[in-house]
C-alpha cells in the first residue's frame, strides 16, 4: 500500500511518527464519545450573561434566593453563588434519582464546581450563569468542590452536597 503522506514527507520515520499521532488523536475522539454516551458526560455548554458585580442585586442569586427549590413538574434548581472563598448556601440538600438543574454564577473571579464520585463538573465563570442538569443516584454526602485555582484560601473553598433518600428530600 502506498503512504499517502509519502508526497509531503520523505523521511519514513518521521512519517511513521505522524502516524502515530494521528491515532493518537483518533483514540482521544473515540473515547471522549464513549463517555459522552456511555456515561453521559457532556460539556456545560449555557449562555447566559450576569452582571458579577451586581448578582446580590438580582432576584435569583439574592442571598434570600439561594439554595434548592421545587419545580412544578418535580425536578428541582439549585442556585448557588461561588465567592472567594465558598459556596453559598454551604450545604445543599437533594433527593436521590431526581433531575436536577444546577444554576451557578461567580461573585468575583473564575472558580470551577466539582462532586467528586459523580459526573457533576462545570467551571463558573464571573459573568456567566453555569448552568447543569444531572440525577444523583446513589445516596450520601458529597463534598462540592472548587477545582480552579482562585486564590490563597481556594484549598478550603468547598461546601457540602446531600443526596437522601427521595421521601426526606425537599428544601434546605
Ligand atoms: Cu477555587
Amino acid at each position: 500500500m502506498v503512504d499517502p503522506l509519502k508526497s509531503i514527507c520523505e523521511d519514513p520515520l518521521e512519517r511513521k511518527w505522524v502516524w502515530i499521532s494521528l491515532a493518537m488523536a483518533v483514540v482521544m475522539g473515540v473515547v471522549l464519545g464513549y463517555y459522552a454516551v456511555a456515561s453521559n458526560l457532556h460539556p456545560p455548554s449555557n449562555v447566559e450573561t450576569i452582571d458579577s458585580s451586581r448578582l446580590h442585586l438580582t432576584e435569583e442569586f439574592a442571598e434570600d434566593n439561594l439554595g434548592v427549590k421545587t419545580n412544578p413538574d418535580g425536578s428541582l434548581t439549585v442556585t448557588l453563588v461561588a465567592a472567594r472563598y465558598g459556596f453559598y448556601p454551604p450545604r445543599i440538600e437533594v433527593p436521590v434519582d431526581t433531575q436536577v438543574t444546577f444554576r451557578i454564577a461567580s461573585a468575583d473571579v473564575l472558580h470551577g464546581v466539582h462532586v467528586p464520585g459523580t459526573n457533576m463538573t462545570t467551571m463558573v465563570v464571573p459573568g456567566y450563569i453555569s448552568e447543569v442538569t444531572t440525577t444523583f443516584p446513589r445516596t450520601g454526602e458529597y463534598s462540592l468542590l472548587c477545582n480552579e485555582y482562585c486564590g490563597l484560601g481556594h484549598d478550603s473553598m468547598w461546601s457540602r452536597l446531600v443526596v437522601v433518600p427521595k421521601a426526606a428530600g425537599g428544601q434546605s
